[in-house]
């Protein structure tokens, strides 16, 4: 690995003491702090051919330029790509790192199962547990779990959120899944069909996805869906807006004809205000509106 620091490059180095070869080390990577210390970051790099079941390294850098092992999480089935895809966003708000790792290729052939998404809750920083506490699938076929991205607090209820693409399903799937205070909930709250879409050509929608960035500036973080087929699609979140108050008066209560003008019979006065969540601090405006018709 290569860390360009200011002016000069810092190169680490990895070197595996069993020397197994082609494990694909570095397929992919996620670096950060607060995954095994508050401070020192940790290299977390998937190997989807370890010991042809797939691994995840979390690896810490040492003086003299090494990178250490720290712990190896391993996957479960032979072929399933384990580690060809991972995210890293803090489930369910104790302040760590926990760890998403897909396995594409996973599949149970009674149940029709096809694609996974193992689910590791941060132990505090000490290290992860070397079993999921979770386990997501995907119908058969679909490669669940090609792509995992952290999409950031998309519905603003201060837990992180998370993206899984299953580019092989049909046209392509995305699902949407929230977490709470005891991690990402199983069921997905939302499942974006690349045949709805309306999009010529569109096919393996959801083959890599990039999340946390909010391009229309409304304090949602949006999300972009990538394919094969020579498409990028940009989902945004839309604002959640509650109604706090509202009052609908008609003028009068009791219609009567008799008093009918030729351009008024009857008047209506329309009051609401709402609120709306954020997610930024400094962010306030204060809208009510009021509308009289006639
Ligand atoms: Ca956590
Ligand atoms: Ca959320």
């Amino acid at each position: 690995m290569i860390q360009r620091k200011e002016w000069d490059l810092s190169e680490y180095s990895y070197k595996d003491p069993e020397d197994q070869g082609n494990l694909y080390i570095g397929y992919t990577m996620q670096v950060g702090s607060f995954i095994l210390h508050p401070k020192n970051i940790t290299i977390v790099t998937g190997a989807p051919r370890h010991r042809h079941m797939g691994a995840v390294f979390l690896l810490s850098q040492e003086a003299g330029g090494d990178l250490r092992r720290r712990q190896v999480l391993e996957g479960s089935q032979v072929g399933a790509y384990f580690g060809s895809a991972i995210a890293l966003a803090d489930l369910n708000n104790d302040g760590w790192q926990d760890l998403l790792v897909g396995a594409p290729y996973y599949f149970e052939r009674k149940e029709e199962v096809g694609g996974a998404i193992y689910v590791f809750m941060n132990q505090a920083g000490t290290s992860f547990p070397a079993h999921p506490s979770l386990l997501l699938h995907g119908p058969s076929g679909s490669a669940f779990g090609l792509s995992v991205a952290s999409i950031g607090d998309i519905n603003q209820d201060g837990f992180q959120d998370i993206a899984v693409g299953a580019p092989f399903e049909g046209l392509g799937k995305v699902y949407i899944y929230h977490s709470s205070s005891k991690g990402l909930l199983r069921q997905p709250q939302q499942v974006i069909h690349g045949e709805k879409l309306g999009l010529p050509g569109l096919a393996t929608f959801g083959y890599s996805l990039s999340g946390q960035m909010d391009v229309d500036e409304n304090f949602y973080p949006d999300l972009l869906v990538g394919s094969l087929s020579d498409h990028i699609v940009l989902l945004r979140a839309r604002p959640v807006i509650n109604i706090v108050h509202k009052t609908l008066v008609p003028r009068p209560a009791v219609l009567d004809p008799a008093l009918c003008t030729a351009t008024s019979c009857v008047q209506v006065e329309l009051c609401f205000a709402y609120n709306q969540s954020a997610g930024n601090p400094n962010y306030r405006r204060n809208i009510s509106e009021c509308w009289g018709a006639a």
